[in-house]
């Protein structure tokens, strides 16, 4: 039995944490914090730079070499491990006419929203999904994935994963396909072919494939015409304008049980109210140009920058423009707060 001198606290504070103990007194100001205190912060990225840097590896570093080669936007705030916002990730793909990156599966949720390029599918649990330019393409956690180009353009996408949540829950893992190439067990396109027209969903396919990942891809064209049909008798959101949510067709839910996909259009001259929400997003812009103000700042964007918007900042979108529209693609982790009845927000 150890002896602890009662008359000197430092010596029992000592002895306290020699013993795996700790005075709550002395942590309570940073264990429950009055608001959120984001590690990230609000932050811009050009894609006229990313595409730079990405187009110099893809002439010197090959596929089998880098296995994905991936640009990865690090936020400064979030730096080790590296990460776009707090649960989530962003990278810009490049991928050359002829190379395929090898098959693997791995419990982190992903997609992909397509840049520029053609001619390029990914096989995901034995479907080839193609894609063009404006698709969102889903992989759920723990489906098989390689990507593949026939095409003769560079293709670069966005990827968006949720691995900084999956490492921080330690439940993360990762697993190389035995051949390094999945062969097609499905039709191509099958799961997009039959699922799509979202109110009219085949019974037959309940269930199957993944019911997590219903549609392997939600094209352009689709995306496109539901944004033109409400263009001009719908006035959206006071704060972000008209505004999709990328929908599962079984559930009417977000996409993947840790992301919900958005695409919105900003008409000319739209200045959104100010809002604030414990869902930390990172936006992609599809066409056009404007500002975030996040916490007084404003960030300008234009075609194909990414800029993230950690959660509990205000921020407000705007579009200067007089005659052009503004469409953006955004994620957020909004639907893994809400499972755990921890999204908030505050509308100005
Ligand atoms: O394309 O499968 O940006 O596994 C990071 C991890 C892309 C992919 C990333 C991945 C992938
Ligand atoms: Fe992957």
């Amino acid at each position: 039995m150890t002896t602890i001198n009662a008359d000197s606290d430092d010596q029992v504070y000592e002895e306290m944490s020699r013993r795996g103990a700790a005075p709550l007194w002395r942590h309570l100001g940073n264990l429950f914090l009055d608001e959120p205190k984001s590690a990230a912060v609000p932050h811009l990225w050009k894609y006229p730079e990313l595409r730079e840097l990405a187009l110099h590896f893809a002439g010197r570093l090959s596929i089998e070499e880098a296995q994905r080669r991936v640009i990865m936007l690090v936020n400064p705030g979030l730096q080790d491990p590296p990460a776009t916002v707090n649960t989530l990730f962003a990278g810009l793909q490049v991928l050359m006419p002829g190379e395929q990156a090898p098959a693997h599966r791995h419990t982190a949720n992903a997609f992909r929203f397509i840049i520029e390029g053609s001619g390029v599918y990914t096989t995901v649990d034995g479907e080839r999904v193609h894609m063009n330019p404006g698709d969102l393409l889903l992989t759920a956690g723990w489906q098989w994935h390689d990507h593949h180009h026939e095409g003769d353009d560079v293709t670069i996408w966005l990827d968006g994963l949720d691995y900084p949540l999956v490492n921080m829950l330690e439940c993360g893992f990762f697993e190389l396909f035995p051949d390094g190439v999945q062969a097609p067990t499905e039709p191509d396109d099958i799961s997009t072919r039959q699922m799509i027209h979202g109110r009219l969903n085949p019974v037959w396919m309940n269930g199957r494939p993944a019911a997590g990942r219903p549609i392997g891809n939600y094209p352009w064209a689709e995306t496109e015409k539901a944004l033109a049909s409400v263009a001009d008798n719908a006035d959206g959101s006071a704060h972000d304008g008209v505004i999709f949510e990328y929908a599962n067709p079984w559930t009417g839910g977000a996409v993947l049980p840790t992301i919900s996909c958005r695409i919105q259009r900003l008409r000319p001259g739209f200045a959104g109210k100010p809002r604030q929400q414990t869902a930390s997003f990172i936006s992609h812009v599809v066409r056009g140009e404007g500002t975030v103000t996040v916490d007084g700042r404003d960030y300008d964007w234009g075609r194909n920058d990414v800029f993230a918007v950690p959660g509990w900042h205000e921020y407000s979108l705007s579009n200067a423009s007089a005659s052009q529209d503004a469409v953006i693609f955004s994620y957020s982790n909004e639907p893994a707060l809400r499972a755990l009845g921890l999204y908030r927000e505050q509308l100005g």
